[in-house]
Order: C-alpha cells, then structure tokens, then sequence
C-alpha cells in the first residue's frame, strides 16, 4: 500500500477511536464523519425511540429481491411500533446511520458486490470510499456512537464447529465485549458451536437474556439444548436491563436472544439436516473465513426449497417487533 493511502487509514483508525475510548473530537472526526438521515438526527435529538438495523443481512445473507421486500417491512414493523429504524451501511465511503429509500435500493442490488463489512474492514472502506454492508460488529459500532441503544438483526455470528482449532471466531462477540449496546437477535445458528459461544459471551462479560423462555435459541428452532444465562418476560424488563447497563457504564452489550415464532419453528429439522449438508460441501469445496456464513445461508435455503428463507424472514420481522417495543420501554423510561 501507497504510504500516502496508509497514513489516511491510519488517519480514520484515530478519527473513529478505534481501539481507544478517547472523548470528544472535531466535527470531522469521529462521530463527525457519520451522515446521519435527518429522520434518525432528528429522533435521536427528541429522544425518540429508535432502533439499528444492519445491512450485511440484506447484502449477503438473503437473494435479490427478497431482500429489499424484507428490508423495507423490517423498517415498516419498527415504524408501527412507535420506533425509528435506522439502517446502517458504508456507501461510497461514508458511514450512515438511516438510509433514505433510494440509498436502501441501492444497497440491495449491490448484493455481494458490496463488500461485507467487520470491525476489521471499516478503515480501509472507508479508506478507498467503498461500499460497505455493515455486520454485527460495524454496525454496533456506528448505531452505538450516534446513540442508539437498541440494535435488531436476524441472527449474530459465533464461535464456529472446530473454532477451538480454526479460531474462526466471529468479531460480533467480541464488540458484544466492548460496545454498550443491546443486540436482539434469534440467538445463534446451530452451524455453529452454540455452547463454545455462549462460553466467550461469558469471558467477554456480555448479558445473555433469553426473550419468554429459559432456553438459548438456534435461530431456525426455538430450542438448542442450551439454558441461556438469565430470562426475561417483557418488553419493559428488557429496557430497564438497557437502562442499567448504560447508567453503570460497564461499556459492554447485551444479546437478547428472542426464539422463532413457533409457527415457523417447526421446519427446523429440516433445515438442521441441510445444514448438515451444507456444512460437508463448504469442507469439501474449502470454503472458509467470511465467506462461509454467505456460502452456508445460500446452500440452505437451495437445499430447503426455499423454507429456510421464509423462516429466516419471519423470524427478523419477529425480533422487529420486539425491539421497536424495547426501544419505545426504554425512551419512556429517559423521559
Ligand atoms: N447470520 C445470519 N445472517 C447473516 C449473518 C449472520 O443468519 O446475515 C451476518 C451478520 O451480519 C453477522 C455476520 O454479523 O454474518 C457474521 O459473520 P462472520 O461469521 O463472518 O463474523
Ligand atoms: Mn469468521
């Protein structure tokens, strides 16, 4: 790399206080080099309820064009609900938080042509003015820096089968260690090793909540086999976990695993049985790192008849609606 394109990212590695907890900053610094839309600016100023939705979901983990279709009603439930959805993604170099309708399109159609985007990949995206479809761990990032305390996705990467010997271990984990927001999710999928994972959530000192049941869900099935650490019964219990996280600075997340709806539950051993098919195949055709995730959500869902996608949709717009009401708990609470 050119020592002029290296200095610029190092340059945005100190602008974002990756890696330090410095405050303040210019405006063309840290939370300065984030566009916020002006539906998000203007919630987040009133203290509305708003909530972070991210963008590798759309780009990478379901096809064109259902992706767009679920994207937009994600965004219409948290409306409903009384909540501000705000997406987040990196378009032609710069952080949004809140894309506008056409901006959304844009992203969807990029599909995989956008580049999947970690806590490992912002500063060179934004470096080159890339487009970037925001995981887990970027978007807590950037939805945490502007604010927001709740953040809805499908499902967030873990500890991956044979992690203890590849270390293929997702960046989600550890930003749930460092980054003071509440993640609600499915849980985890059982292409992963859910023990070892909720194992690291421990050592990270993340809170793990299971949402109305006592076990950790698998993302396609309700059940894991696995008792999540603590249970919580409603929308209101949620916020005042927030709360308390946040009023204690203790600077980590909180996952809040909320199960399928059963109604879609029930094609989970079917799903279970591609997937380990799927698994074999990514073996055999060495498929690894990053691209294995993609690589497995694609394979299932062709193995499944489509089954796999349905569930994956209905269970995101679950956790929607769930969130929207955290969300909403949350800010009546700060009133
Ligand atoms: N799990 C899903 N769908 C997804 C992802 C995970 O069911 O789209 C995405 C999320 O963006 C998550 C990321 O943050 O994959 C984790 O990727 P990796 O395992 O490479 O860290
Ligand atoms: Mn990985």
């Amino acid at each position: 790399m050119a020592s002029s394109a290296l200095s610029r990212l190092v340059n945005i590695q100190r602008h974002f206080q990756i890696g330090s907890r410095r405050k303040g900053g210019k405006e063309s610094e840290g939370i300065g080099m984030i566009k916020l839309s002006p539906e998000v600016s203007e919630a987040l100023s009133r203290g509305r309820a708003v909530v972070a939705l991210e963008s590798t979901i759309i780009s990478h983990g379901m096809p064109y064009p259902q992706n767009l279709e679920t994207a937009k009603e994600v965004e219409a439930i948290v409306r409903e609900n009384g909540a501000v959805p705000a997406t987040v993604a990196i378009l032609d170099g710069v952080p949004c938080v809140g894309l506008s309708a056409e901006e959304l399109e844009r992203l969807a159609n990029l599909g995989t042509k956008s580049r999947k985007t970690a806590r490992r990949d912002i500063a060179h995206v934004v470096a080159t003015g890339g487009n970037g479809a925001t995981t887990v761990s970027a978007t807590m990032i950037f939805a945490s820096l502007v604010g927001i305390s709740v953040f809805v996705t499908g499902g967030i990467g873990g500890v991956h089968r044979h992690g203890e010997n590849t270390m293929d271990i997702s960046s989600d984990l550890t930003e749930l260690g460092r980054t003071p927001i509440a993640v609600i999710s499915a849980g985890v999928k059982s292409i992963l090793d859910i023990p070892r994972t909720l194992e690291y959530l421990e050592t990270q000192g993340v809170c793990v909540a299971a949402y109305k049941t006592d076990e950790f869900p698998a993302f396609f099935t309700e059940t894991s086999g696995y008792k999540a650490p603590c249970r919580i019964d409603t929308s209101e219990d949620c916020a005042r976990l927030i709360d308390a996280n946040m009023k204690l600075k203790l600077g980590t997340g909180i996952l809040i695993a909320v199960p399928i709806p059963k109604e879609y539950s029930a094609s989970g051993s079917l799903i279970e049985s591609a997937i380990q098919r799927a698994l074999k195949e990514a073996r055999d055709k060495g498929v690894t790192g990053n691209a294995e995730t993609p690589f497995l959500l694609a394979r299932v869902n062709e193995l499944t008849g489509g089954a796999s996608l349905s569930s994956n949709i209905a269970l995101v717009k679950n956790n929607a609606l769930v969130g929207a009401k955290i969300a909403v708990s949350l800010a009546q609470m700060r009133e």
